[in-house]
């Protein structure tokens, strides 16, 4: 068994990884400053003896370099980020120290202490609009956001790193994930997040644009698979691959599925499409089939059925 240092391991995605890994029998080393992570996502984590929190800020100079020199895990799965694509638009100094200069530090923490690999989240976003679809891991790079080039910079990055200094980087392009756990708090947070909080409270959703718009929706336990096989799978050389299913789902199709099982919430509303929101975001899942041996198996239909029954208000009898 292995020991895992995982970054943001408070946050959405983190939280789930961390649970995958301490189910699968390895340690897990959890590092958040807490600045979007929340302490309940690792309430299961907690009791185990196997995973400790450590509340540190990655993009503080020397905090996690001291934190991995101590620790000498075998991978470190660097999740920490400013996750939102709005947020740094509104604010890319925030974005450059949180996204990229980060990024550095993991980079180096992992060169200072002999770490063998590095699992970083990268996103869909690196590829920007236009892409032919299903998009293809070689596919041109053409962010159009301060998150999505961050991601591309973090990702070369981390390979310069690892090619020079003798160390596996793994990147992982997550297109839509969702699942529970997922902040439904601001208007940019994930659709499904903010539909399954408005299908629960008895209150209409609003689609952007036609609803003919498509993406490719992840479930986050299939995410948190596909970090483990990263972080763990024996033999890995570098490299970079969609998570994806392959599928695509448009908001229509979406909010039909929460009407069927929330039938007495009144019908969407339409308001006009989101400036810079793309029409269609499809992966291509071949290569992270081929290279970790991940395939998702989670259905959209069947996720769904479980985050709503999961965050379903029991009723009061
Ligand atoms: C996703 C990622 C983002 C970035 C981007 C790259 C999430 C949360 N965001 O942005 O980080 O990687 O992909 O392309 O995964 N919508 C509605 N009603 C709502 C909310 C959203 O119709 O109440 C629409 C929205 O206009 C868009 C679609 O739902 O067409 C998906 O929106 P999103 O914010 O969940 O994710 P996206 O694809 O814009």
């Amino acid at each position: 068994m292995a020991k895992i240092l995982v970054t943001g391991a408070a946050g959405f995605i983190g939280s789930h990884t961390t649970d995958f890994l301490l189910a699968e029998g390895q340690t897990v080393v959890g590092v958040d400053n807490l600045r979007t992570g929340h302490r309940e996502n690792l309430t299961a984590a907690l009791r185990s003896p196997r995973f400790a929190l450590h509340p540190l800020d990655v993009a503080a100079p020397g905090a996690l370099a001291a934190l991995v020199a101590a620790e000498r895990p075998d991978a470190i799965i660097h999740l920490a980020a400013l996750v939102s694509v709005q947020e740094s638009i509104a604010n890319p100094a925030l974005n450059f120290s949180l996204n990229l200069q980060a990024t550095h530090l993991v980079a180096e923490a992992a060169r200072a202490s002999g770490v063998g690999r590095v699992v970083f989240a990268s996103s869909a976003a690196i590829y920007g609009d236009g892409v032919a679809q299903p998009v293809r891991e070689a596919a041109e790079k053409r962010p159009v956001s301060p998150y999505g080039a961050a991601k591309l910079a973090s990702e070369d990055l981390l390979l310069g790193h690892g090619a020079c200094y003798g160390f596996t980087v793994r990147c992982q392009r997550y297109f839509n994930v969702y699942g529970p756990r997922q902040d439904p708090a601001s208007p940019y947070s994930g659709v499904i997040s903010i539909f399954a909080r408005r299908y629960r409270e008895g209150k209409p959703v609003a689609i952007y644009g036609d609803g003919r718009q498509t993406r490719d929706f992840v479930a986050v336990r299939d995410v948190a698979r596909a970090n483990a096989l990263a972080a763990t799978r024996p033999g890995l050389i570098s490299g970079a691959v969609n998570i994806c299913t392959g599928r695509a789902t448009s908001l229509r199709e979406l909010a039909e599925i929460f009407s069927t099982h929330n039938p007495g919430v009144a019908a969407p509303t339409y308001a006009p499409a989101r400036p810079g929101d793309i029409l269609h975001s499809l992966g291509d899942p071949a290569s992270a089939g081929a290279e970790l041996g991940f395939k998702a198996t989670t259905a959209v239909a069947k996720g769904l059925a479980e985050l709503i029954s999961e965050t379903a208000v029991p009723l009061l009898s």
